[in-house]
């Protein structure tokens, strides 16, 4: 095996799934009818902007009552102890790594706790229900507030900086996620291309599969923990 130094983790909703936080595919893929590529688009909140606000403010309330899991405290636990390079890239909107206590974390698909005024441009720490359409903090503008997501369409959040770290990546390890959305699910062959080995972590085998050196099938409460030790 070569030496280790700089190491980049991907998370996806597998990793908050032993939360109580449900995943975007498979069977609990759905919200009241809808598949996750119909809501989660720039066209859908013009064409329905309850609807999705409503999506959010459930999304919000469940993560109201989730705690990190085992998985979220054995990365946080990497990122206080290892003295390399470390980047966590999360797919995921929700807080529980930072709540478990990393730092080195980075949220490409932006934040379920954060809303942005498209009038203004002000992005700014949202707890609340959007679904009662407040006026904008920053400029008073009404019902110009969204959730802090990166939709399909739009550019993910730090790309720059998540090119340069899986471009220097020793290692490159995938957790939790299906594989099935870009630029996300590219980065395991670029990591290849740059000679990083490539881990997988999931519960079933994902889209990327065969790009990893290795995959480790299971519970990612028991495959973090096991893979950080
Ligand atoms: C467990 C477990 C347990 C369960 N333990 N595991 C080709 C190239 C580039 C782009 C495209 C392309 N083709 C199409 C595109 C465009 C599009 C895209 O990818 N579409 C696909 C449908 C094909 N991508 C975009 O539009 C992105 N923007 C973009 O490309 O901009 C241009 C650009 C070009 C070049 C460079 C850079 C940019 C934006 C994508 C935005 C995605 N947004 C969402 C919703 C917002 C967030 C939110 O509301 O939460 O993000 S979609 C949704 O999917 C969410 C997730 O972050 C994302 C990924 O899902 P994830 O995390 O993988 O979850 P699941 O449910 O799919 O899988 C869970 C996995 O966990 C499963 O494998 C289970 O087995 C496992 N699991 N329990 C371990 N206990």
């Amino acid at each position: 095996m070569k030496d280790i130094r700089n190491i980049v983790v991907l998370t996806g909703a597998g990793i908050s799934a032993e939360s109580g936080l449900a995943t975007f595919r498979g069977p609990d893929g759905l919200w009241e009818g809808h598949r996750v590529e119909d809501v989660c688009t720039p066209e859908a909140f013009e064409r329905d902007a309850a609807l999705v606000q409503r999506f959010y403010d459930a999304r919000r309330a469940a993560l109201a009552t989730a705690e990190p899991n085992a998985a979220h405290r054995a990365l946080a636990k990497l990122d206080a102890a290892w003295p390399g390079e470390l980047l966590i890239v999360t797919q995921n909107v929700d807080d529980l790594h930072e709540r478990a206590g990393a730092r080195r974390l980075l949220h490409m698909h932006g934040e379920l706790k954060s809303a942005w005024c498209t009038g203004c441009g002000a992005r700014r720490r949202w707890e609340r229900a959007l679904g009662d359409w407040p006026a904008c903090p920053a400029c008073g503008q009404p019902g110009l507030l969204r959730p802090d997501i990166v939709w399909f369409g739009e550019m993910p959040y730090g790309m720059e900086r998540i090119e340069e770290a899986v471009a220097e990546a020793d290692l490159f390890v995938s957790i939790g996620t299906s594989g099935a959305v870009y630029p996300a699910a590219g980065f395991v062959q670029s990591a290849r291309h740059y000679g990083a080995e490539t881990l997988e972590l999931n519960l079933d085998p994902s889209a990327g599969s065969i790009f990893f050196d290795e995959t480790r099938l299971g519970p990612a409460s028991k495959l973090v923990p096991d893979w950080v030790e």
